[in-house]
């Protein structure tokens, strides 16, 4: 039996699945990844002038316009073959708990519901200052340039600037959200650990502590994985050719 045979067999016997996706998971929807030889957003950007919250003090427009960019590839994208597996997935096993790391609304719009997102959301902004959610985003942001300069919205409460509702390097996430996602991948039978480098911690562990487990351990990305334990898969390809064929 190949990999691929043994790892659907292994779906189709297992009672509770978790999925573990990164930005791989959204690159046929054309978003970039972040951390990819050619086209990640960290090989043209500097995560520390954009992605923490002393950038945003330092230079809010900066960081508000790059991130207006980014929120308008995703208005614009569309769910892709491996966020409508993942759905149907949900459809076919008996509790299937999808976390995500990424900040769009793919997985949503494919008809995944209660995902679990650790690294929080661009379609849910709040105030730096005091924290109030902030409702006024433009449904349809003009696409900014990558580098153009945009002044944040004013939180209508205090007058505060408006921040990205994403979670930033140094940036503790959402406590309830890493707690439910340690807790399925303590508990699962088999994690799919699909388009992510797994260098982001503590979402890093969450692939580990299943394995840890007890759980079947299953990378679906281009890229090799160490995939050495006798419990533990390396699926070649991307993730749209690669679920519909798990799923099949
Ligand atoms: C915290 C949101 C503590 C914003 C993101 C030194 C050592 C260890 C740790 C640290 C350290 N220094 C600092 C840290 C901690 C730090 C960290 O882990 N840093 C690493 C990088 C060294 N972590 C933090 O700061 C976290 N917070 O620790 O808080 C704390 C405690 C108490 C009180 C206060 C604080 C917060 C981390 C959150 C950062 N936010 N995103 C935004 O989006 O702008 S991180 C960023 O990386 C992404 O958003 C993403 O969510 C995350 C993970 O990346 P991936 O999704 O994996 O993407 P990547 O590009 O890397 O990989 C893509 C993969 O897809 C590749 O493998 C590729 O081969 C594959 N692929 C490509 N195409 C396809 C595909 N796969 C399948 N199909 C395809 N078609
Ligand atoms: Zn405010």
């Amino acid at each position: 039996m190949s990999d691929l045979q043994v790892v659907a067999a292994a779906l189709r016997r297992a009672r509770h699945v978790v999925v573990f996706t990164g930005a791989g998971v959204s690159a046929e929807s054309g978003i970039p990844t972040f951390r990819d030889a050619l086209s990640g957003l960290w090989q043209r950007f500097d995560p520390g002038d954009l992605a923490t919250a002393e950038a945003f003090r330092r230079d809010p427009a900066l960081v508000w316009g790059w991130y207006e960019w980014r929120r308008a590839q995703v208005l614009k994208a569309r769910p892709n073959p491996a966020h409508q597996a993942i759905a149907a997935l949900a459809r076919q096993v008996p509790k299937l708990t999808l976390v995500t790391q990424n900040v769009d609304d793919l997985h949503e719009r494919a008809g995944s519901s209660e995902v679990i997102h650790l690294h929080g959301s661009l379609h849910a902004p709040r105030c730096f200052a005091c924290a109030r959610p902030f409702a006024g985003l433009a449904a349809d942001p003009q696409e900014p340039a990558a580098g153009r300069r945009l002044e944040p919205p004013r939180c209508p409460h205090c007058g505060g600037r408006v921040r990205p509702g994403v979670v930033w390097f140094g940036e503790e996430l959402p406590a309830q959200a890493l707690q439910q996602a340690f807790a399925a991948a303590g508990e699962c039978d088999l994690l799919l650990s699909v388009g992510t480098s797994g260098v982001v911690y503590p979402a890093a562990r969450i692939p580990q502590l299943a394995l840890e487990s007890g759980a079947l351990l299953v990378h679906v990305n281009p890229q090799a994985a160490a995939a050495e334990g006798a419990r533990e898969y390396w699926l070649g390809g991307a993730a749209g050719l690669v679920l519909p064929q798990l799923l099949a």
